[in-house]
């Protein structure tokens, strides 16, 4: 694959609308284009053009730059402990590769410009503008202002201005270099408000710290939801108390025999906050009534149907359920349910519900009736893979999309007429567990292939037929874990299809350009390398 490198001087004072008008952009591509040199001091930005999600709006200011240097403090909006909290996450990115100490403290307007102050000034037409998570970027010669209505709009902001900094940025090691920002602006809003990644502990294990980069790799593509497949048929991830047998014996298992293990409550709630201070929300996820051998066979009162549960490492789905019938299993459920609740301050709690291949459609109505009940008895948000809109949704529930083609779209499409809102996962589009091609030693390929030209064309508010676009809550990747045993592996999937979904769900629709991404996406590959991320070269 070669791909075209568009040149970073941005001619005249284009305005870039959802990039509509780079195709005045000159283009290089073959001998043309510049290298990135390991040796070079530094190398160069590819600027507004450059950045992955494409914004809103970008206008660029020829002639004008701002540099970073020694001296600059970072200040924020007076009165914010969010605000303040960004600028410490910021200054924690920029230090280690500048060496400069980028001290963090309120702005104040009678005092010497700081170099980069990060407000909540947005007022009247402009916040409304800007919304939850938008913000609007400016660069001139004296310094950055990233201005937002709400604290998480100055988080995806600074995720911009890092975009815009040398990739040098991202080296762990100080760089002799001259920390360059084109001038211009930007203004930029999500098109989506739910946009997430999932992340499957229960497959192979991942610890909390492993979780937490992947964390910093959805805050750096202004991602908004953790999605946490918390267990399994393999193994059960989360202590719950009173439920030692969960983890003692759930959890020792997982694809392929290795060792498992599970997260503390504390783990839980750190990994949470962890998220929450880059306004990332947790959505835990709790499998039921199937994909749930590792529960029944710590506590085999969970199961009926006379089946006998044993330890499982394989990759089968649809074989296990919890027991519609009993009791015990609410009782369970309320128990299990009532505990992540309380360590989650989100609002969704996912319920799973696919693939019970093994209950009538009236057993899993009757289930899922009673765990949807117990999800609102503990003040959550009903979420499940999209198999709840065969049963009975309740009012405001959040479906999530995942089958290949079009499959089941008639279900979904009639659920979200009468109020469901959906979060589209299409696994022939956005599962990062998908092999890329024939023949890659990584990943599944029930759904098909997915090359990054396939994660990235799909257009979400036309994909199921029938289905309203205002129903559309956002979109999601989906990263499952039964080919992965380590987090090399999953970068190798995750990038660069993780910037894929990210475009789908951050970017206006008419922002979408494949040989635009193309080439952007080639752009962040010195990025990665210096941050020693992993990823696949395609
Ligand atoms: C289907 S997507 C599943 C998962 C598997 C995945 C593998 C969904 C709701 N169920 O249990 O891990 O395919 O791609």
């Amino acid at each position: 694959m070669r791909a075209a490198v568009r040149v970073s001087a941005i001619a005249g004072a284009a305005v870039l609308c959802g990039l509509a008008a780079f195709g005045t952009a000159a283009w290089l591509s073959g001998s043309d284009k510049p290298e990135h040199k390991e040796q070079s001091r530094v190398s160069a930005t590819t600027g507004f053009a450059g950045l992955v999600p494409a914004p809103v709006r970008a206008q660029a200011a020829p002639g004008v730059t701002w540099t970073l240097t020694p001296d600059a403090r970072i200040a924020t909006a007076p009165g914010s402990a969010a605000a303040a909290r960004t600028g410490e996450i910021l200054a924690a990115l920029l230090r280690p590769a500048t060496g400069y100490p980028l001290p963090v403290a309120p702005y104040d307007p009678a005092a010497a410009p700081a170099g980069i102050a990060l407000l909540l000034d947005a007022a009247g037409a402009e916040a409304g503008e800007l919304g939850a998570e938008g913000y609007r970027l400016d660069v001139t010669a004296a310094g950055v202002t990233v201005r937002a209505a709400q604290p998480a709009g100055l988080s995806r902001g600074i995720q911009t201005l890092r975009q815009l900094l040398p990739a040098e940025i991202e080296s762990a090691q100080r760089v002799d270099a001259a920390w360059t920002v084109p001038g211009g602006s930007v203004t930029d809003r999500p098109r989506y408000e739910y946009r997430g990644m999932s992340l499957d502990l229960a497959r192979h294990y991942f610890t909390p710290a492993e979780a937490r980069r992947f964390v910093d790799h959805l805050a750096r593509y202004k991602y908004n939801v953790l999605h946490l497949h918390l267990t399994d048929d393999q193994g059960w991830r989360i202590e719950i108390d009173g439920r030692p047998e969960l983890t003692a014996i759930g959890a020792s298992t997982q694809v392929g025999g290795g060792p498992g293990g599970f997260w503390t409550q504390d783990d839980l709630r750190a990994v949470t906050a962890y998220a929450a201070e880059r306004h990332i929300t947790v959505v835990p996820e709790i499998d039921m009534p199937g994909h749930t051998n590792a529960a029944i066979v710590a506590y085999p009162e969970l199961g009926c149907d006379d089946r006998k549960y044993e330890p499982y490492t394989g990759i089968e789905v649809g074989f296990s359920s919890l027991c519609v019938e009993s009791e015990a299993t609410y009782a369970f459920l309320d128990e299990v349910i009532g505990q992540i609740a309380a360590l989650t301050p989100g609002p969704y709690l996912h319920i799973g519900g696919d693939e019970a291949l093994t209950l009538s459609a009236e057993r899993y109505k009757v289930f899922m009736d009673r765990a949807q009940t117990i999800v609102e008895k503990h003040g959550k948000r009903v979420m499940a893979w999209h198999q709840l809109a065969g049963a009975a949704p309740v009012p405001g529930a959040v479906l999530e999309y995942w089958n290949q083609g079009k499959e089941d779209a008639d279900i979904v499409a009639a659920a979200a007429r009468a109020g469901a809102k959906v979060v589209l996962a299409p696994a022939d589009h956005t599962y990062l567990d998908m092999a890329y091609a024939a023949g890659e030693r990584l990943g599944l390929k029930w759904a098909g292939t997915v090359d990054v030209k396939q994660s990235y064309t799909w257009e979400p508010a036309t994909h199921l037929p029938g289905l309203p676009e205002e129903s559309v809550l956002g979109v999601e990747a989906a990263l499952w874990g039964e080919t992965l045993t380590s987090v090399a592996d999953a970068e190798y999937l995750v990038f660069p299809r993780l910037l894929s979904v990210a475009e789908t769900a951050w970017s206006p629709r008419e922002a979408k350009d494949w040989p635009s991404f193309e080439a952007r996406i080639t752009e962040q590959h010195p990025r990665w390398d210096r941050a020693g991320i992993g990823y696949a070269k395609r």
